[in-house]
């Protein structure tokens, strides 16, 4: 396994959360430099720091510097100068966990967007500096060639682009093929490593693959199930993450946009994490389901790992979110089922109230409902 240094924040729910990034992208953290503030102009943290660095990465000789904040591509290539070793920020190491994740047609042409996105990034740059007649330094290119580099980068963008233009046109048939076969949909949101696929193949018999890695679900999976002894679709999604730059949550958009369509969202939140964490998480899961567009009266509240948590902490983190007034929250483990027919319960109701007509209907002839598969 590649060896890796960190320098992250000084704070334990930021540390294991960059680790946890690393391992995903295969790497092993071997030393972990904690700093109270990353945003340095120059190299990203300050000169001290810097050469406290140098001295370790001679001695350790890791394959790459991992540094858990975005850096700018003049900062990055100080750095990795200075240093002289491969340096990735947190952009480029949660691309390169996509990269490996990836396995739709779809999903691939997303990362494939994303990294072209960050590569035209880093070509700005270089034509600001060779515009400003500074050596771009970065191979030592001049002008001429960095406006081939830019406008091949850009060409392979519309090349991609158009692709996904017409899997998102596709998705839109399906949408509303779903649509007029009257099929309630539902999907699974969350923060990464939450538990929505643990929840998923609970409620769907299904086996995809669950762990503890971050990042492990890139493409979304639909399952039938039986709510009301009508058909519904429950969709598995990836997840969410904080310090996103929003182009890259830009290129994952017809993914995502399914959350926007769809009629109940169960937001899986892991009841587990220390109240700075569930709370950052929730934070960060909210305003991304906002810039989507989602409305609250679709979202119900899944606290999951409830096997991990006492009741009584499971209410006070309940109120910690803000949560005790709200009727769609629900604890539950998608590990021992504990609490799932309640989900389930909340899921039925929410689509009586969205059908009243259909369901009055169904009362008066007598058939009875029930949620199964
Ligand atoms: N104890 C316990 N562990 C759980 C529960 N639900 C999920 N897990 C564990 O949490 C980890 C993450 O689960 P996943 O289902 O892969 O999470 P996810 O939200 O799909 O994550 P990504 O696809 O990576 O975004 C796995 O190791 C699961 O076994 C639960 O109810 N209780
Ligand atoms: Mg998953």
């Amino acid at each position: 396994m590649d060896k890796a240094i960190l320098i992250t924040y000084d704070k334990e729910d930021a540390v294991n959360e960059a680790k946890g990034l690393c391992e995903a992208a295969g790497y092993e953290v071997v030393h972990i430099i904690q700093q109270n503030y990353l945003q340095k102009p120059k190299y990203g943290i300050s000169g001290g720091a810097l050469e406290q660095l140098q001295e370790i990465a001679n001695k350790i000789r890791p394959d790459v510097i991992v540094y858990d904040e975005i850096l700018k591509p003049s900062q990055n290539y100080n750095l990795a100068t200075e240093l002289q070793r491969e340096v990735l920020d947190r952009e480029g190491l949660i691309l390169e966990i996509f990269e490996s994740r990836a396995s739709s047609a779809e999903s691939k042409l997303q990362v494939k967007l994303a990294q072209l996105r960050y590569e035209m990034v880093r070509a700005k740059e270089k034509v600001r500096l060779a515009n400003i007649g500074e050596q771009p330094g970065f191979m030592g290119i001049g002008q001429f060639e960095v406006d081939v580099y830019y406008n091949d980068i850009k060409h392979r963008m519309q090349t991609v682009k158009k692709k996904l233009m017409k899997a998102g046109k596709q998705r839109e048939l399906h949408r509303q093929g779903r649509k007029r076969m009257g099929f309630t949909t539902i999907s699974l949101a969350g923060y990464t490593s939450a538990g929505k696929t643990t929840l998923f193949n609970k409620t769907t018999g299904e086996t995809k693959n669950e762990s503890k890695e971050l990042f492990t679900t890139l493409s979304t999976t639909t399952r039938r199930i039986i709510i009301n002894q009508e058909p519904a679709l429950i969709a598995d999604t990836v997840g969410f993450i904080s310090k996103l730059p929003a182009y890259m949550i830009d290129a994952f958009k017809s993914t995502l946009e399914e959350l926007t369509y769809t009629d109940i969202i169960i937001l899986v939140i892991d009841i587990s994490d220390s109240q700075l964490e569930l709370r950052k998480k929730f934070a960060s899961c909210m305003r991304t389901l906002d810039e989507l567009g989602v409305k609250k009266e679709k979202i119900i509240f899944t606290l999951n790992k409830s096997d991990l948590m006492k009741k009584d902490q499971i209410d006070y983190k309940m109120e910690l979110l803000n949560l005790t007034e709200n009727e769609k929250v629900v604890s539950v483990s998608s590990k021992t089922g504990e609490n799932i027919q309640e989900l389930k319960k909340i899921i039925e109701n929410i689509i009586i109230n969205q059908n009243p007509y259909k369901y009055k209907k169904n009362e008066r002839e007598g058939v009875t409902k029930r949620f199964g598969n």
